[in-house]
């Protein structure tokens, strides 16, 4: 252990310490822009590229970035001292002398950790002339990047890199030009960029945000001619609360249903129903693909990946095509829902489907990209027809002047609102599998599974693995989070090493709980193993929690459906992946 000096108060800590972090971890606060640490996963960026965090040390005749510097034996730092306090300012000035003024219209507005510390400096006036870059703002169907906002602090590099495995940003040129960039300047959608959020999760500025779709559900909302319904994923319910005030992790589901139907919603419903139909068909389609290899059959696709994250299977299209078969050819959650709304819900309400606009809340910005693929398009209608986070919404329910906190409690409507546990821990990573694995087991053994949680699939290690004994039959198993860990498993399985029968791939860390559409967690990710936890323990307080024992889902294959992965199900609920 080191001990040293902090403005004067004894602070003890380990070896390798930062400065930066000795200090807040000892309460004193240095503020700092660039810096970024999520220790549980992997992620630090510590490129000392802002100098917002400079002090001083006694004996040293120059400041040092505490980010990057760090801790001696008998080190006495003072992170307050007039110089150091008017050299951060001149750092701030200089920063803020090429960044745009606009923040009025800021995809970040509100949001931006420049213009936090511009308010807490006291900023007035401009001393120096810099010049600002000209870049078009560009839009994806999912993120729109003001890379003339870039502040280069480069953390959606080292997200999408070391990450992420994806590598679609870098620092590109030089001087006032200086900013992060995808090769070519290309549009997002023109490389292989996966939609996953997580650059715009740790994005500080304006450079990156979602593609905000509020205004187009406000037209809609008030369109007498189209019915909209809207549907609520399992991530949103454990976060939106955050937007006014509560803790992560807290379940917000009976005030936001009261809330959503204020908003003017035709029908408020339930991603899960669907996350529970996801799971019959899911289910159905691993069960006979281990069948058909336990025979001995030929070209069985195993293992079989989840598909219901959109940035991991447009990570396996474009990165890992001799996959692409393994991938379940259900649709995701989301899409079911849409698909049941526009062809069952609508026809049972006698709505021209036509005239019905499928909302879905989602903690994911890749969400809006799924929404759009022509794939979920069936006579010129969209499953679903667009996508909010959980961001859009809060900031919708704002406008509005909806307090959550003071709704009175609501339900979600039925049927397509009815739901188990199993569908609330699709939203945290290992969920889906464990949600598959419970119906599974009760499929192939005929029999009560005693003890519903499968713990070693739960946590948050990069990868964890389980064998699932049932009726003799040996079934492994594997969770992953992260697409760059998702790779590692991928080419281990290619290099003849892994050999598993079911892989769940959630793009972001911590699963949906940590998506890029979700409230800003600034780093602590804390906050999103919260919202994991939260997700749990309504799993556990819900009366039924296995997904075929969902009374309306039943109803619905006995009344509608037939077969799990019969006819119908398989036109409606299935799909393909694209070369
Ligand atoms: Fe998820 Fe989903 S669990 S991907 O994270 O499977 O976005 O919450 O809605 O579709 O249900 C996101 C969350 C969903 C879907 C579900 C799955
Ligand atoms: Fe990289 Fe994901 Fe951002 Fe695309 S959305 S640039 S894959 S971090």
């Amino acid at each position: 252990m080191i001990r040293l000096k902090i403005d004067g108060k004894l602070v003890v800590a380990p070896e390798g310490t930062t400065i930066l972090n000795a200090a807040l971890k000892a309460g004193i606060y240095i503020p700092h822009l660039c810096y970024m640490e999520m220790k549980e996963v992997g992620y630090k960026n510590d490129c000392a590229s802002c100098r917002i965090c400079v002090v001083q040390i006694k004996g040293m005749n120059r400041l040092i970035p505490s980010c990057s510097t760090p801790i001696k034996e008998g080190m006495e730092v003072i992170t307050n001292s007039s110089e150091v306090m008017h050299k951060r300012r001149v750092v701030l000035e200089l920063m803020l002398s090429d960044h745009p003024k606009d923040c009025l219209i800021c995809g970040k507005n509100g949001n931006c950790e420049l213009q936090k510390l511009a308010i807490s400096f006291g900023i007035r006036e401009m001393r120096f002339a810099g010049k600002e870059g000209k870049h078009d703002k560009q839009h994806s169907i999912s993120i729109t990047r003001d890379i003339t906002k870039c502040i280069m602090c480069r953390r959606c590099e080292t997200m999408c890199g070391d990450i992420q495995g994806c590598g679609i940003l870098t620092g590109v040129d030089r001087g006032f030009n200086v900013i992060v960039n995808t090769a070519f300047n290309k549009n997002l959608l023109e490389t292989n960029c996966t939609m996953c959020g997580q650059c715009v999760a740790v994005c500080p500025v304006g450079a990156l945000y979602e593609t905000d779709n509020t205004f187009k559900l406000v037209e809609d909302l008030m369109n007498p001619k189209k019915k909209v319904i809207v549907q609520v994923a399992p991530a949103v319910r454990v976060a939106i609360g955050e937007l006014f005030g509560v803790a992560p992790g807290i379940d917000m589901t009976k005030k936001l249903t009261t809330a959503l139907k204020r908003l003017g919603f035709d029908g408020v419903f339930d991603t899960n129903f669907a996350a529970d139909v996801t799971i019959m068909e899911e289910a159905t389609e691993l069960k006979e693909r281990i069948l058909s290899s336990l025979k001995g059959e030929k070209d069985v696709k195993l293992p079989l990946f989840t598909s219901c994250c959109p940035a991991w299977v447009r990570f396996v299209e474009l990165n890992y095509p001799e996959f692409r078969d393994n991938l379940s050819t259900t649709k995701s959650p989301q899409q079911i829902f849409g698909a049941l709304a526009k062809e069952f819900w609508a026809k049972e309400k006698e709505i021209d489907k036509k005239d019905l606009v499928c909302v879905s809340i989602m903690p994911c910005t890749a969400k809006k990209y799924e929404a759009s693929r022509e794939e979920f398009v069936r006579d010129g209608v969209a499953d679903v027809d667009y996508s909010i986070t959980t961001r859009e919404l809060g900031r919708l329910l704002k406008q509005y002047n909806i307090n959550l906190l003071e709704m009175p409690e609501g339900e979600f409507d039925l049927p397509l609102g009815e739901s188990t546990g199993a569908a609330d821990i699709f939203g945290r990573t290992g969920g889906v599998l464990e949600a598959a694995a419970r119906t599974l087991y009760e499929w192939i053994s005929n029999g009560k599974l005693e003890n519903l949680d499968f713990v070693p699939l739960r946590g948050f290690e990069e990868v964890r693995t389980a064998e699932i004994e049932v009726e003799g039959i040996n079934l492994r198993v594997a969770v992953v989070h992260g697409l760059g860990a998702a790779r590692k498993l991928l080419e281990e399985i290619k290099n003849g090493r892994g050999h598993f029968d079911a892989i769940e791939v959630m793009a972001c860390k911590g699963g949906c709980v940590g998506g890029g559409g979700q409230p800003y967690h600034h780093g602590d990710f804390e906050i999103v193993k919260k919202r994991a936890e939260g997700l749990q323990v309504i799993d556990y307080h819900k009366e039924l929690r296995e997904s075929h024992e969902n009374p309306c889902v039943i109803d619905l294959y006995e009344t509608y459906l037939g077969e799990a992965n019969g006819e119908l199900a398989h036109k409606l609920l299935h799909t393909h992946y694209i070369d």
